[in-house]
């Protein structure tokens, strides 16, 4: 097939990955539907996919990936840079050198008797100024459909790139799922990202967490951005104004849901709306206004499935009932799909994640825990005006929020940026019933990025204290814990689309119209600065609860930082130490 580039970077690169793994023949991925379309029915043929439904679920197709290939690895997961220093001791590491010796192996002809597809693609709207181009070489059709809903992609990328060799490369091969050799491997020098053994995900869209947030978050340190990972929330009060928020909540806490938020009854009929910008990641530079703004660099969403609903989420649902890829869920004998969740009617004589005659009897799940679907952002019916405005939104309010039974208030607004940054970088979660490990034990996840992060977490911080130096007016941080539980272990918050009456607080202090409680770890709202209007069974008292700050278990909470901190030894940023020190005074 002839090239779609004359680029000779990227011709000879594409040579010496196809002498390395040897594929059939070679396919230039166009972007055109003709050619999405003509992979999507050769995947059919081969069972890769399965088309679902035509009538109620037009364009829809379900993936089930090897049972052993359901989630991101992070044991697995690497950040080559030539120092091992570099990549911090939150990352695994690897010389390059070695790292390339031993990959170099694994790809040895590994695409023979296959195709290998070149994707080109964009991170942001193409053209713009705050785009980032990448290559991704793959053998899986899966791969291809998914990146075609995931990204801005095509051949118009070629032009964009030009014949310069900024783009990032990515080398992408599911090889035998051997999960025994399967590495995600990012080299943040070279601008190279090599993954091989996986189809799933994180580990295989390239253009998702390895581009856009662990090579993105280098990109930035150098360039004076910042990638993150966070949702985009656009809010509009009665008057019309629009304010923008971001928020960092670890992966399954609820960033699609929040990005999805629709406004309680009370609040839809004062008048306000909100609007999606992203879902999972954020680039965030400074404007010429010295404001911070965030423009989502993803095309699609990829949420996790379990507990979306019309109840939950509808504007998910919706955003699923066309052109969409649904991955490990169940299929239902109707040619539609289910999950936990979705609603109270198990199906019966369906199928589960892996194929298997499956009924309510069965006592495993149908879908698997970390189902997803893969959505074009186009279908979602509150997509924000703006999301594919080159310039982005300006951000007003940065959130940080995690799962925590007790210990975090239901909101918090940090005293100022620099201790926005320290609770960031102490933001912890705690892993439910439903994951492995001790319920109640904590992960400290500093701003969501733990797997994410590129380079060294302590240098992170100080790059997040340093962007203060490039905004005249940063955006206000705050934390928020939708997950805060009573004595019974119920929640005492309802969450969802309740959230915007937090969220409404929130903005009530970025312009500065309300007096707030100051506390040891920032500012609280009175109880009833909250708006319980409407709001069945929430009591005055209950916002008491949730907004209580204990000291015993802050006590705890410290002994757990000052134990997180210890990793980062003498690189701690001093700012964010005096912030511990105060903490640890208000303890003792
Ligand atoms: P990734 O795609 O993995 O990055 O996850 P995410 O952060 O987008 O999480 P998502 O919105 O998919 O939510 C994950 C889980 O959290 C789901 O089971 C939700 O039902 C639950 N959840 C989300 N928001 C809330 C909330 O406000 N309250 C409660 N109690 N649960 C919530
Ligand atoms: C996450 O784990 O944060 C996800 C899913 O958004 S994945 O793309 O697999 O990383
Ligand atoms: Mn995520």
């Amino acid at each position: 097939m002839t090239p779609l580039t004359s680029n000779k970077h990227i011709l000879d690169w594409i040579g010496s990955c196809a002498n390395l793994c040897r594929p059939d023949q070679v396919v230039w991925i166009d972007g055109s539907e003709e050619q999405l379309e003509q992979l999507r029915a050769e995947a059919v043929s081969t069972g890769e996919l399965i088309r679902l439904n035509e009538e109620k679920l037009p364009g829809c197709y379900l993936h089930r990936s090897d049972p052993s290939d359901v989630a991101r690895v992070e044991g697995r997961t690497f950040i080559c840079s030539r120092k091992k220093e570099d990549a911090g001791p939150t990352n695994n590491w690897m010389d390059p050198d070695e790292m390339k010796a031993k990959l170099r192996g694994i790809y040895d002809g590994c695409m023979t008797g296959r195709t290998m597809y070149v994707i080109p693609y964009s991170m942001g709207v193409i053209g713009s100024p705050f785009a980032k181009y990448g290559i991704e070489l793959t053998d899986s059709i899966y791969v291809v459909v998914s990146m075609a809903i995931m990204t801005r992609m095509g051949k118009e990328v070629y032009d964009a790139i030009g014949d310069s060799a900024d783009y990032i490369r990515g080398l992408h091969a599911s090889a035998e799922l051997d999960p025994e050799k399967r590495y995600i491997v990012q080299f943040p020098e070279e601008d190279y990202i090599m993954s091989v053994n996986s189809a799933y995900g994180g580990n295989a869209l390239l253009g998702k967490k390895c581009f856009a947030l662990r090579i993105a978050s280098c990109l930035g340190r150098e360039e004076g951005w910042m990638a993150e990972h966070m949702l985009i929330l656009g809010i509009e009060n009665p008057q019309g104004e629009v304010s923008y928020v971001c928020g960092a909540f670890p992966s399954a806490c609820g960033k699609t849901n929040l990005a999805m938020l629709i406004p309680p009854a009370y609040y839809r009929e004062k008048g306000w709306k909100c609007w999606t910008v992203g879902d999972d990641i954020a680039w965030l530079r400074p404007g010429p206004d010295g404001r911070l703004w965030a423009v989502n660099p993803e095309n699609g969403f990829f949420g996790v499935a379990p507990g979306t609903s019309e109840k939950s989420n509808p504007n998910a649902m919706a955003s699923t009932h066309k052109n969409t890829i649904f991955t490990n869920v169940a299929l239902k004998e109707d040619g539609t799909v289910w999950w936990e969740g979705m609603d109270k009617n198990p199906p019966t004589n369906a199928l589960d994640w892996q194929g298997r005659p499956w009924d309510p009897a069965s006592g495993a799940p149908a879908a698997h825990p970390n189902s997803r679907f893969t959505a074009p952002s186009t279908n979602c019916p509150c997509i924000s005006p703006e999301f594919d405005n080159p310039q982005g939104v300006p951000i007003s309010a940065i959130i940080f929020g995690g799962r925590r039974a007790k210990t975090a208030p239901l909101v918090c607004q940090s005293k100022n940026w620099v201790h926005g940054v320290f609770t960031g970088s102490v933001m912890a979660s705690e892993k439910t019933a439903a994951s492995e490990g001790t319920v109640g034990e904590l992960r400290h996840d500093t701003m969501a990025m733990l797997p994410f992060c590129g380079y060294h977490m302590a240098d992170y911080w100080q790059h997040w204290l340093d962007m203060e130096k490039l905004l005249t007016n940063p955006p206000k941080i705050f934390t928020v814990n939708w997950f805060r539980v009573d004595d019974n272990g119920h929640f005492l918050w309802p969450g969802f689309g309740e959230n915007l009456r937090v969220l409404e607080w929130i903005m009530k202090r970025c312009v500065g119209v309300i007096d707030a409680e100051p506390c040891i770890l920032g500012y609280l709202p009175q109880p009833e600065d909250i708006d319980t209007n409407g709001l069945e069974g929430v009591t005055e008292d209950d916002l008491r609860e949730l907004l209580r700050v204990d000291p015993d278990l802050w006590r705890q909470e410290v002994r757990h930082i000052e134990e997180h901190y210890k990793k980062f030894g003498d690189k701690i940023p001093q700012p964010l130490l005096d912030c511990l020190k105060d903490l640890e005074a208000w303890v003792d």
